[in-house]
């Protein structure tokens, strides 16, 4: 299996499958004299963790992450750096049966046509499981992000099934469990969630994020737009299913008299277009939006194929997330941050610290 790395100047290769020995993560690039925060990479791995409520996949993982390479007296070196987890609650029995079977909905069946074999145990590498070390690794991101330019990076739950929720997030780390802007809409979206998980049927979800106090002019066009990246980045999410940048498809129904974002008064009056002005940022609020379709994995029986094309009713077990939207939050804002240090670095390759214009609008 090739291309497991993401990132151009600061590259995050990651490894491992769910229910192998562990699974770990090499960053490159990374620029030598950061002090590493091991507590934060830690409570960011909480955030995204199995078992935090009845809501979310019962699997136990401690997620303690073990820094072996790169850093030397608390501080990276500019080398390689290293992370890796155990994992110590996989439990492989769960999908004996579904080894020679097909999920309608999962990449069971594309994982067989591409190689020929799968690792069946909780999917292997096409598990949420890898995305841990992507959190791992955007938590330095982001702790870079805000000790060299003071970019804040927020995600929050926007959409689950038939429950919207109208509040913006507006503070920097959200520790939610469900990871919900206004704690008044948790009754709503707990029953919801209960009642679903009654059913044994899942739903899809939609996840905002943004990012606050990016500088004017990062993005290369015309390969290398910010916001191409970022919905590439966001894409590369198990379970995505579609990402908006600004106003995103709503601008099909907009008249350019209101999408485009006026300027009066040395500042920017809306912000439709999320940030990003021909694939640069433009100093506003990065914003943008993701779709997750509903987990795959039910114990409610559908028709399928086993590998000889033999018809079967496949039967799911194992302890799979109702919805997971709402542990993807974390995830998307470390996708965030990843492609943002990216292409800081990247600006910074080409054009250097300051900046090359005088005209600045708020
Ligand atoms: C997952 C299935 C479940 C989840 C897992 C993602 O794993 P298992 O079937 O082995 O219990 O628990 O998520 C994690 C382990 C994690 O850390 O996010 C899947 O099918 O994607």
């Amino acid at each position: 299996m090739s291309h497991n790395r993401f990132g151009k100047l600061l590259t995050v290769t990651t490894f491992g499958e769910s229910h192998g020995p562990e699974i770990g993560c090499v960053i490159d690039g990374f620029p030598p004299g950061f002090p590493v925060n091991l507590d934060m990479i830690q409570n960011e791995l909480k955030r995204r963790a199995t078992g935090r409520s009845r809501h979310t996949s019962q699997r136990k993982e401690a997620d303690c992450v073990r820094l072996i390479s790169g850093v030397f007296e608390g501080k990276t070196t500019g080398t390689p750096i290293a992370m890796l987890i155990v994992n110590t609650d996989a439990r492989s029995r769960d999908y004996a049966n579904i080894k020679d079977q097909v999920r309608p909905g999962h990449a069971d069946y594309t994982y067989w046509k591409k190689y020929g074999l799968r690792d069946y145990r909780g999917g292997g590498r096409s598990s949420a499981r890898e995305t841990t070390m992507r959190v791992a690794a955007g938590a330095l991101a982001k702790d870079w992000l805000q000790a060299n330019f003071g970019i804040t990076i927020a995600g929050w739950l926007g959409q689950v099934g038939e429950c919207v929720f109208h509040t913006e997030f507006n503070g920097t780390v959200n520790n939610h469990p469900l990871f919900l802007a206004d704690e008044a809409d948790m009754p709503r979206l707990e029953s919801y969630l209960d009642a679903l998980r009654k059913s044994g049927d899942s739903v899809g979800a939609r996840v905002h994020v943004r990012a606050r106090g990016v500088p004017a002019g990062w993005g290369e066009p015309v390969y290398g737009k910010l916001d191409a990246d970022i919905a590439a980045a966001m894409m590369s999410i198990n379970a995505t299913k579609g990402v908006e940048i600004g106003a995103g498809f709503a601008s099909v129904a907009h008249k350019g008299s209101e999408h485009r974002d006026v300027i009066e008064n040395g500042a920017f009056q809306s912000n439709h277009a999320g940030g990003i002005l021909g694939g640069i940022s433009s100093g506003q609020d990065i914003t943008a939006s993701v779709a997750f379709k509903p987990t795959s994995s039910l114990r409610l029986p559908a028709p399928s194929v086993d590998q000889c094309g033999q018809p079967v009713q496949v039967v799911t077990k194992g302890r799979h997330d109702p919805c997971v939207g709402i542990r993807a939050v974390p995830i998307v804002e470390a996708m965030m941050a990843l492609t943002l240090m990216d292409h800081a670095l990247r600006h910074r390759g080409q054009c250097g610290e300051k900046p090359l214009h005088p005209l600045v609008i708020e």
